[in-house]
């Protein structure tokens, strides 16, 4: 996003890709075998998780695994769509832990699986719309991040959750090649009703299994009214403060990116049209469809009224 390029894959971009998909389809033998081999290798450490449905699912088509998996935006691992799913296995995600803090009764340092036992996990079938003009319908696997700040005991003056991504160059090639594309930690903030809103969650997992480290394992917020970068991917730290926390893409260019960052297609990026957006794996190359972009991606009917009153124009 940082990058000046247009704010859509151009098709020159999406056809390898999509070669490469329709080829897959068409491989036979002795290559498909080694391919399997591969895709074994994945699925022996991606772990199943029983979760049972939200009712707060939408019912659109899910997003083909492979798509979402394969093109995804992790800034830690490069800036091309394709460098998380290509690059992000070096990631050590056990042992893990998540430090809560600030403004809280019981700040401590969680596990994982401490964190994990905070709420039942469930399915949560989410749209997910990237600023850029993109869009997937998820399946998610995760609970409230309510859970987790009722746990550690918000005290009253606490007005904001900070989080923050891990930071390992060793493990993650785009904190430490010659070209950093963002001031690392990747930090990201919600308003606590934000926060506490039942549709703001802590994913662990998605179709079924365990997180793939390119899409944050081994714990991200999904926001699902907001563009998709406030949805922090490996989450190692959450603290409840008083003021507006900094978060990374406001901070590296304030006129295009803002704090509340809510999905709305009357309210353009500086740069391009927020009106609609293209569903990965609608269409390719010149035959893109593009649907209409919804108010808060769709969920304003349980959100909007977090924002009565406030210019959404000037708050973007
Ligand atoms: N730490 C971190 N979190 C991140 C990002 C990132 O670069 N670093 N990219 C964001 C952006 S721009 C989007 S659109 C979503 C993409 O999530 P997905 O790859 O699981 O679809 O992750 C968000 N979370
Ligand atoms: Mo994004």
């Amino acid at each position: 996003m940082l990058i000046r390029r247009p704010p859509d894959i151009a098709s020159s971009e999406i056809t390898p890709k999509e070669l490469y998909l329709r080829r897959r389809e068409f491989i036979g033998g002795v290559v498909a075998a080694s391919v399997l081999g591969a895709i074994g290798v994945e699925d022996a450490r991606a772990a199943k998780i029983d979760a049972a449905k939200s009712p707060l699912s939408t019912t659109e088509t899910v997003t083909r695994r492979e798509d979402a998996t394969t093109y995804n935006n992790f800034y830690e691992f490069g800036t091309g769509k394709d460098d998380p799913g290509r690059k992000a296995h070096t990631l050590t995600t056990a042992p893990w832990s998540v430090k809560i803090d600030g403004l809280v009764n019981k700040p401590a340092t969680y596990t994982l699986e401490d964190v994990l036992k905070s709420a039942p996990l469930e399915e949560r079938i989410y749209r997910l719309r990237c600023v850029e003009g993109w869009s997937m319908v998820i399946p998610w696997i995760g609970f409230p991040l309510a859970a987790v700040l009722n746990r550690a005991g918000v005290q009253s003056k606490a007005k904001y959750v900070a989080f923050e991504t891990l930071v390992r160059p060793a493990e993650m090639p785009g904190q430490s090649g010659l070209f950093q594309p963002l001031p690392w930690p990747y930090v990201e903030g919600l308003r606590l009703d934000e926060a506490m809103h039942p549709l703001t969650i802590l994913a662990s997992g998605m179709y079924g299994e365990s997180l793939p480290n390119q899409n944050g394992a081994p714990l991200r917020l999904v926001v699902p009214w907001k563009y998709g970068f406030k949805s922090i991917k490996s989450i190692v730290a959450i603290r409840l403060v008083e003021t507006q926390p900094p978060t990374t893409w406001q901070t590296s260019d304030a006129g295009e990116y803002g704090f509340f960052s809510n999905v709305n297609p009357e309210v353009d990026h500086p740069r391009w049209s927020q009106a609609t957006e293209r569903r990965i794996g609608e269409g390719s190359g010149l035959f893109v469809k593009r649907r209409p972009t919804l108010m808060f991606n769709g969920y304003a009917d349980q959100v909007a009224s977090l924002y009565a009153g406030l210019d959404l124009k000037a708050n973007y």
